[in-house]
């Protein structure tokens, strides 16, 4: 195995024996043979010009699926390969397609075996590609790909869609078979950032449409007395159907890590049993979903190789998958059966309390920008005299006590934008307020980057200003996996610079592109808390 595609790839360099995040080699390389034969449908797709519903929906769900932390099914991803190889054929012999196909658009097997063989080759291995710096351009691009695929299944899951996106996704997965000039990969990583705003702004609009605007909102962090159901993740519709279905069965529902934001969305205050958010950022899963005592539901990534001690408790879905865990059933209407977790619930002790008191949050662009006049009157008064956005993700690395201490030491005058599980470092700080407006705005899910970049953009034209980087905005942001990596794309494609991203530099990026990205964008990574305040000019 050879996979460099999250922050915490071994030694910063890369995992070649087994996941820092649990995955294993033949999952690893599947995961490598599926993006491989992706981009052999890709190839066929983008000679036959053919689409369809299927397409749109598969391309997208089997990227998602090779993200960090969601799945480690060897099974699930074998599934999806044969899957892949199956609408690739279909759409050959459609189309009459026989000659001068790469190995990606033409490889077959006859069992099991033969794919996993064939994964564990080194056709499939990214390091087949020598070239380090065209390798890494165009893990760059695929990892941006990943994230967008992941953003349009929330998005189409919830009726909203835009064909372009996924046509583009085609064309890049093609592409990258043949490209081999790092200009124009360069090109391609750009223009993936055009497409990952655009699925930024579908998704938004697919929430926002379905679950209303989200609204400042204190949500609870301790525990009631009934049994209680935890739902992780970013998927909103899933959190729906599970409200719904539980509202009469004597259980509460609690939200934990990017499903904290949920409670922002106006639709699901109605529920008296959703009843708080339980514990942090994902990597402390492992000793908070022990101590939860009900069943818990992973709806996407960040799910952490569950211990012994809980496993039986844990239920996936969608584009979930650890062997052993239970799967939600799907209905012929499409909609998920919670039954068999809410009977599982009613059977367990309520969660044992792990915090008191609440959050506040709900600061998404409608909400920010209804407090337009106030955070101008303050910016005008120079009570604020500078926004950081810390936004993105948190991890389990030691060196992201950083982030908490950079925050604790931001001076008064200075407002924290987040979104993301990053937030977690410091959301439950007490940071205190300006002239009422909070220290930290919390935005909601990773996705809603979206939402900070509209408030940027609406600040520019309230102050003024010709550019984006003439605001009064620092970028400190922290990254894991790649979502991640799409929204970096969104920020370079909308023309943000000198964003300090971190913990460390992505180690699929080789020198030269490092040095591309510091000299065109001012992309650099985290030095000490004082150092960092100095270099953002925030003292
Ligand atoms: Fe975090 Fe995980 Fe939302 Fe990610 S829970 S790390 S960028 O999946 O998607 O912020
Ligand atoms: Fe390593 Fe990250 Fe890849 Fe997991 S996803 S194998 S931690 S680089």
């Amino acid at each position: 195995m050879f996979c460099f595609q999250c922050q915490e790839a071994a030694n910063n360099f890369a995992c070649t024996k087994i996941g820092i995040c649990g995955k294993d080699e033949i999952v690893s390389d599947l995961q490598d043979l599926l993006i491989y034969s992706l981009k052999g449908l890709a190839y066929v797709l983008n000679k036959t010009n053919y689409f369809d519903e299927e397409i749109e929906k598969f391309i997208p769900s089997a990227l998602f699926a090779t993200i960090t932390n969601v799945n480690f099914d060897k099974d699930d991803i074998i599934n999806y390969i044969k899957k892949a190889v199956s609408l690739r054929e279909d759409i050959k012999e459609k189309f009459k397609l026989k000659d001068n196909l790469p190995k990606e658009a033409s490889w077959s097997y006859k069992t099991d075996k033969d794919i996993i063989d064939f994964a564990l080759s080194d056709e499939v291995r990214i390091t087949k590609e020598k070239n380090e710096d065209i390798r890494s351009l165009k893990e760059l691009i695929t990892y941006g790909l990943k994230g967008i695929g992941a953003y349009y299944t929330h998005a189409k899951r919830l009726g909203f869609e835009n064909k372009e996106i996924i046509k583009f996704i085609i064309k890049a997965l093609s592409n990258l078979i043949t490209l081999k000039d790092v200009n124009k990969l360069f090109e391609l990583a750009m223009e993936t950032g055009k497409y990952a705003v655009n699925v930024l702004e579908l998704l938004d609009k697919a929430n926002t449409s379905r679950y209303g605007h989200p609204e400042i909102t204190k949500v609870s962090l301790g525990v009631r007395n009934r049994p209680g159901i935890l739902i992780s993740g970013h998927d909103l519709k899933d959190l729906e159907e599970l409200l719904e279905q539980s509202k009469d069965a004597g259980v509460d529902i609690y939200t934990h890590c990017e499903m904290l934001p949920a409670h922002y969305y106006p639709f699901f205050k109605k529920y008296k049993h959703f009843a708080g958010n339980y514990g942090g950022a994902w990597h402390k899963q492992t000793v908070e979903f022990e101590k939860f005592n009900g069943p818990i539901v992973m709806t996407t990534n960040c799910l952490v190789p569950p211990k012994d001690t809980y496993k039986d408790r844990v239920y996936v879905t969608n584009e979930v998958g650890f062997p052993g865990l239970k799967r939600i059933p799907v209905k012929p209407d499409g909609k998920k059966d919670f039954s068999q977790v809410i009977e599982h619930a009613k059977k367990c002790k309520p969660p044992m309390p792990l915090e008191d008191g609440e959050i506040i949050g709900g600061f998404a662009h409608n909400q920010v920008l209804s407090l337009a006049d106030k955070i101008l009157e303050a910016v005008k008064a120079g009570k604020i005299r500078k926004f950081v956005v810390m936004a993105g993700c948190d991890g389990r690395h030691k060196t992201r006590e950083y982030y908490t201490e950079f925050a604790k030491k931001l001076p008064k005058d200075t407002v924290i934008l987040t979104c993301g599980c990053a937030k977690f470092r410091f959301i439950k700080e007490k940071l205190g307020d300006i002239d009422g407006i909070p220290r930290v705005l919390d935005a909601g899910q990773c996705n809603d980057s979206y939402s900070l970049v509209r408030v940027a953009l609406a600040l520019k034209d309230a102050l003024n200003l010709k550019d984006i980087n003439d605001l009064p905005i620092a970028y400190n942001i922290s990254w894991y996996e790649q979502k991640a990596v799409a929204v970096l794309l969104a920020l370079l494609y909308l023309g943000v610079k000198n964003i300090i991203l971190g913990p460390t530099l992505p180690a699929f990026l080789s020198e030269n592109v490092k040095k591309v990205l510091a000299e065109k964008f001012g992309i650099s990574t985290i030095t000490t808390v004082e150092e960092d305040m100095k270099r953002l000019g925030i003292v």
